[in-house]
């Protein structure tokens, strides 16, 4: 480790997590096979460089599959509740580094501290979740129209899962997934964000400690590194029947052909371009909350971010002022500071977006209520530091179809009936989430009706942002259409094998065909 930051106990982090040198943890354990170039990873918060990490080559690629797949062999065996004991295990060592995860996480990223313990409680709250599941991979048993016959489903592991995370949930997107494909019996390769490379070898060492402990191998856990063309050695393989990417929706649709090419499975988790209706009806207050939670939480970045307010004229006024006043409270700067509500964005790179996100809106004639800008001067030396920015706008400018990861919102105006606004709503290629704020029971149901919000997750009186771990997570169109963590979401971590036994002397065969011999 060169050149660390030492301020906000991110050394003390840092040694608690068990990430030490420049090289460590590129893969299982194999970091001997860590032959590619080095990423180094500088803290969006004051610029300095937390670590450098060896990139995944070819080569080291085999091996990591190589114990990934002898990793399966044995992990496939194990009952599944004792599956779920590891994962019990493992929960309860995030449950002890909570603080020091949340901490690198926020370093990291960027994104508050508080932000930063609520993505490793969502860790917690998955494993929790996947060790009751354990017990609970049921099938179905059906009645076979032959006699003597018994029918049923049983869910067997798929092998090798990869995993293709993204910067903006560097740790708990990863959760969602392991933690189910781990109690379904298969074992995972993982590839975080190349810009967050130092959250993925405090995972691993968290997982392989669990490992050891329980002398499993710590294939079951594998971790690689590198940008997209380190992805490919994973969407390109037949070994990985499936696999689970979050990101942009270019690198979604990549993904999706290269699998879907050799006819592997993939779950996609995309770009949204969520909005919250505002009623007449709305209670503006909680509004408020939601709508600048939405927005500025994680700095715009995340994927359920709200973007877009699409708001009934009658009151547009009122919630304008009060959108715009609350938004001159917000303190933003370094997000360890837990007095400061917004972080940096996650380099300049996003900044030059954010910056031509609102270039755009005013050429397309939209108005900035709230200007925005680029942070300079003490505290903000890395650069990174931008003001959420509201602007006025038009549905169709190709701007607000467009999901820019920064803390824009644009308030548009709808007049007539809810049906107005839910139109608005759906005009976007994304489909992730939507909220509609009303207390007028009509609406709240024709939005979540057939003829409501066309998106994965439709909240009434709540924000864009912030779901529960128990409900299936994902959404429709350019969002990929994925489900991932609660509900049934496990089943496509799994093959389904339908078996039919015929306890009898006869052969009799289905459809009444007859044979005789
Ligand atoms: C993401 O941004 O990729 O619903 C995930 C939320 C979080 C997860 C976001 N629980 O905002």
């Amino acid at each position: 480790m060169s050149a660390m930051a030492t301020s906000f106990g991110i050394d003390k982090a840092l040694e608690i997590l068990g990430v030490k040198t420049i090289n460590e943890g590129t893969s299982t354990g194999l970091n001997n096979f860590s032959n590619g170039d080095i990423i180094e990873s500088y803290s969006p918060v004051d610029g300095h460089l937390i670590g450098k990490v060896k990139t995944t080559t070819k080569a080291d690629y085999e091996e990591v599959m190589t114990a990934a797949s002898s990793a399966f062999k044995t992990w496939r065996t194990m009952p599944a509740p004792q599956r779920g004991e590891i994962v019990r295990q493992f929960g309860e060592k995030l449950r002890e580094k909570k603080e020091a995860l949340g901490k690198l996480v926020s370093y990291e990223m960027g994104k508050s501290y508080q932000e930063g313990l609520g993505e490793v409680q969502e860790m917690i709250d998955i494993c929790d979740f996947a060790v009751g599941l354990s017990r609970q991979l049921h099938g179905l048993t059906m009645h076979s129209e032959r006699p003597g016959h018994r029918m049923y489903e049983q869910y067997h592991p798929l092998g090798i899962v990869g995993v293709i995370s993204a910067f903006n949930f560097p740790v708990a997107v990863w959760s969602w997934n392991t933690a189910l494909a781990w109690i379904c019996g298969d074992v995972c390769v993982w590839k975080p964000s190349e810009k967050t490379p130092i959250c993925g070898i405090a995972c691993q060492n968290i997982a392989a400690e669990v490992f050891a402990e329980n002398n499993l191998p710590e294939g079951i856990s594998c971790l690689i590194n590198g940008d997209y063309k380190v992805g490919e050695f994973m969407t390109k393989d037949t070994r990985i029947p499936l696999v689970s990417a979050t990101g942009s929706t270019r690198m979604g649709k990549i993904v999706a052909k290269e699998v879907a090419g050799r006819l592997g499975k993939s779950l996609l988790e995309l770009g949204g371009n969520n909005a919250i209706i505002v009623t007449p009806d709305a209670d503006i207050k909680m509004t408020v909350i939601g709508a600048v939670f939405g927005a500025v939480g994680t700095a715009g970045q995340r994927c359920t971010s709200t973007r877009r307010l699409i708001i009934h004229e009658s009151i547009y006024n009122k919630v304008k002022t009060a959108v715009v006043d609350a938004y001159k409270q917000l303190r933003i700067g370094n997000p360890l500071d837990e007095n400061n509500h917004v972080g940096p964005l996650i380099d300049t790179d996003a900044v030059n977006m954010y910056s031509e996100a609102l270039k755009k809106v005013v050429e397309e004639g939209g108005n900035l209520v709230v200007e925005g800008g680029v942070l300079s001067g003490e505290g903000y030396e890395s650069g990174c530091y931008v003001k959420p920015a509201i602007a006025e706008a038009k549905p169709d400018f190709k701007i607000v179809q467009h999901e820019t990861f920064a803390p824009v919102l644009y308030l548009l105006k709808y007049s007539g009936d809810v049906e107005n606004a839910i139109d608005i709503q759906n005009e976007v290629a994304q489909g992730l989430s939507s909220a509609i704020m009303t207390n007028n029971l009509r609406e709240a149901e024709r939005f979540l009706s057939v003829q409501g919000s066309d998106c994965g997750i439709a909240n009434v009186n709540i924000g864009t942002s912030g779901a529960e771990i128990g409900g299936a997570f994902g959404g429709e169109k350019d969002t990929g259409g994925g489900r991932e963590s609660g509900s049934d979401a496990w089943k496509i971590y799994m093959r389904r094998q339908t078996n039919t036994i015929n306890y009898t002397t006869e052969l009799p065969l289905a459809q009444g065909i007859k044979f005789d011999l």
